[in-house]
């Protein structure tokens, strides 16, 4: 490559102390340098083949996972640009990868649409790296330049081949660094569930995604929906009973802004919905998924008044009403999206709501009309949800005269603590009578409450807020809350800013903390979302030695401690099966003390995690409960063999 070496001296230091910034912070650039961080990277570059589908010059998205865990991706775009930058005055493909653009700080939005910034993750990922590879395919030629340690260019570009005139492409290389990351050790499943996402957000967009760690013979996974969103949908309620067969699919663009929604009602009494912007999924909405939530429920209300079928003097439904049971995807694709609140995970783009709201009411009106049977059943499931809701309060109103809801004296399997500080107070929820009757005893009673529970509590997949207030253990634990649930709800009332489930290390504690996250998950999200639920973990061994004894939490620890004895001592090793099978001291000391005990924060996707299991295997399919019996039987958590 031609340069004016003068020029070159300068940018090359220049570029040199911009990656060396990324290195010195590589959080600022991509969240964490654990293995979030690091499945991160693989996302970067492939924004930038998915930024060049969306302009309409690429069908094929290719990544593996290679034999060292470096990664490849591979599009058949128009290939990143080889000719000499303006700015630079060395080729734009290594400009991509070696300077630092603006809105390459993390969080910061500078995700484009066709047009715009582009590529603005490429430096950071070289930066990150031990060594990058870039080939393109343009003009019938092969064109690579290479860098190693953390950017610094080893190869210029280079024209190393031809190939056929009309071949166009971006082959891009990377291996993670491992003095930047914790671990650089790729996990198959999380890039599959990305991939396949992205699949179901770009439709017509093939990706195809391969581990070659230990075959390099596997065709691998082959993402490809042409039905987009509307595909997934369908795969979303793939265990669900849908209770009308066509999925309503609804796009419309103004302005260089695309907006898109698929929607379809299942049998079920909780909502799925997702929404996106430049395939980032805004967990906290935002004015697209406002616009149309706010046109659903207004369509549905004048509708069912319309027909009748909502008389004048009931109640107009609400939107938790028309939501119900629905599962939605929102996507826009927005040039210049601007993301609030505090994780960045909202769309504020006030344009975006009237765009939404217009779409989404030309066309489900539309469907309205032209399928007076599914729309019938739409509206009488919000009607029914609505008698619901009306019932629930009814029952709360009269449950709270009774003093149910209220924390009394005479209300007695709660043992609360004595202090009225919730940051400082915990309560336990325990599995069983005598386990909760332990904990009482060996509890520290000034910051410690117990709540036994008697045996299984309520299937909340099949019932909706007026059943499960019926429910004496689910009462109890809202009663020692504080928090009130439903539309009631108030994290501020909160008594305890631990609530610590602690169950046996068998199938039934998992599938009774199963149960608790999914009752969690659905009705009181906001204490996960706080950090305030935790696991107990009790000890899963004790090992007697002469006179001593050990209890351990792992396999490990009790192999460490057992090497740790003197050779040819005897000793005993018991699998720990139930909490109670320890006294009160041992309780308290290994699994309650503050001191010795371990606990397990539950995140948010813990609890998907468990309200996804919970719906395989409490939902009304059969066949997706026996596939994931069949499946995992062999490594249930903790299985009691
Ligand atoms: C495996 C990674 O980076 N593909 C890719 C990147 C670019 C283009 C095509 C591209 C963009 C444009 C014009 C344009 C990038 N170009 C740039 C920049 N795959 C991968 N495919 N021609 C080609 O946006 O105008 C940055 S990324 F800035 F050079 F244009």
């Amino acid at each position: 490559m031609e340069n004016n070496n003068q020029h070159y001296d300068a940018s090359d230091i220049q570029v040199l102390e911009g990656l060396e910034a990324v290195r010195k912070r590589p959080g600022m650039y991509i969240g964490t340098t654990d293995v979030k961080g690091l499945h991160h990277l693989v996302w970067e570059i492939v924004d930038n083949s998915i930024d060049e589908a969306l302009a309409g010059f690429c069908n094929n998205i290719e990544i593996v996972i290679n034999k060292d865990n470096s990664i490849t991706v591979k599009d058949d775009g128009r290939g990143i640009p080889v000719g000499v930058h303006e700015k630079t005055g060395i080729s734009t493909v290594e400009t991509v990868y070696t300077v630092l653009h603006a809105g390459g700080k993390f969080g910061g939005g500078g995700y484009k649409v066709s047009g715009g910034l582009h590529g603005v993750g490429a430096s950071v990922v070289n930066a990150l790296s031990s060594y990058v590879t870039v080939t393109v395919y343009k003009n019938g030629k092969i064109h690579e330049t290479k860098f190693e340690n953390g950017g610094k260019t080893s190869q210029h570009l280079t024209v190393i081949g031809e190939c056929e005139e009309n071949r166009t492409g971006t082959v891009v290389t990377f291996k993670p660094d491992p003095t930047i990351f914790d671990t650089t050790i790729y996990d198959y499943e999380t890039l599959r569930i990305r991939t396949r996402e992205l699949a179901f957000l770009n439709k017509g967009l093939k990706l195809t995604l391969r581990d070659d760690r230990d075959n390099e013979d596997t065709t691998g996974d082959v993402f490809y929906y042409e039905g987009g969103i509307s595909e997934y949908v369908k795969y979303l309620n793939k265990n669900k009973t849908p209770i009308h067969e066509e999925i309503i699919h609804l796009e419309g663009e103004e302005e260089g802004i695309i907006f898109e929604v698929a929607m379809q009602y299942n049998s079920s009494y909780t909502d799925n919905i997702y929404s996106f912007v430049n395939n980032i999924n805004t967990h906290d909405g935002g004015t697209h998924e406002e616009g149309v939530k706010r046109a659903l429920t207004r369509l549905v209300n004048n509708y069912a008044r319309k027909a009748n079928i909502l008389k004048e003097k009931d109640e107009s439904l609400t939107g938790d009403d028309v939501k119900e049971g629905l599962t939605m995807i929102v996507s826009c694709k927005h040039p210049n999206p601007q993301f609030e609140g505090q994780t960045k995970g909202r769309l504020g783009n006030s344009e975006v709501r009237k765009l939404a709201d217009s779409v989404f009411s030309q066309g489900f009106d539309r469907f309205l009309l032209e399928h007076p049977e599914e729309a019938k059943i739409i509206v009488d499931k919000a009607i029914t949800a609505s008698r619901a809701r009306v019932a629930a309060k009814r029952a709360r109103e009269l449950t709270r005269r009774k003093g149910g809801l209220e924390l009394t004296n005479q209300w007695g399997k709660l043992a609360d603590c004595s202090s009225k500080n919730p940051v400082e107070s915990e309560i336990f929820i325990v599995e069983g009578d005598s386990a909760g009757g332990q904990a009482k005893q060996g509890r520290d009673a000034k910051t410690q409450a117990i709540l036994p529970l008697r045996g299984k509590i309520l299937n909340v997949e099949k019932a909706r807020l007026d059943r499960i207030l019926g429910n004496e253990e689910i009462r109890s634990m809202i009663t020692a809350f504080g928090t009130g649930i439903g539309d009631e709800f108030n994290i501020e009332k909160l008594r305890y800013h631990k609530i610590i489930i602690m169950t046996d290390a068998d199938v039934d504690g998992s599938h009774i903390r199963t149960l608790l996250l999914t009752l969690f998950y659905r009705f009181f999200k906001p204490i996960i979302e706080h950090g305030h639920v935790y696991v107990a973990q009790p000890p899963l061994y004790k090992i007697t030695h002469g006179k001593t004894f050990k209890f351990v939490l792992t396999d490990e620890e009790k192999d460490e401690y057992i090497n740790s004895l003197p050779a040819s001592t005897k000793y005993v090793v018991n699998r720990n099966k139930g909490l109670g099978e320890m006294d009160k001291d041992e309780l308290c000391d290994t699994t309650m003390n503050i001191e010795h005990r371990t606990l397990r924060k539950i995140t948010i996707e813990d609890a998907i995690l468990a309200d996804q299991v919970f719906e395989t295997l409490m939902g009304e399919e059969v066949d997706p409960r026996r596939e994931f019996i069949e499946n995992n039987a062999l490594n249930v958590e903790n299985l009691d063999i």
